[in-house]
């Protein structure tokens, strides 16, 4: 008898067993926002990162030379490089 219950639930759809094949993979590895740090540098904007779309830019890091960007988030771009490219 039980067997016979267990046949016509499946063939009727066992309404406590969830439908997977719908759900999207949401939590595949996503993380959540943690304080604004989007790029995940440790730094959010509120701590003075200038870039939160790059990792690479943020208080802590070193102004790299000929990049045209604010590496190190001083208001500053490329400074102290020599650009001796003047005329
Ligand atoms: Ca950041
Ligand atoms: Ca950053
Ligand atoms: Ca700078
Ligand atoms: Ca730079």
């Amino acid at each position: 008898m039980l067997g016979l219950i267990a046949t016509l639930t499946l063939l009727l759809g066992c309404p406590s067993s969830p439908d997977y094949s719908d759900v999207k993979d949401d939590f595949d590895g996503h993380e959540p926002e943690e304080l604004g740090d989007d790029d995940n540098d440790g730094w959010t904007t509120d701590a003075g990162d200038c870039d939160d779309d790059n990792a690479d830019v943020n208080p802590g890091a070193s102004e790299v030379c000929g990049n045209q960007v604010d590496d190190d988030c001083d208001e500053d771009v490329d400074e102290g490089c020599d650009t001796a490219d003047s005329g």
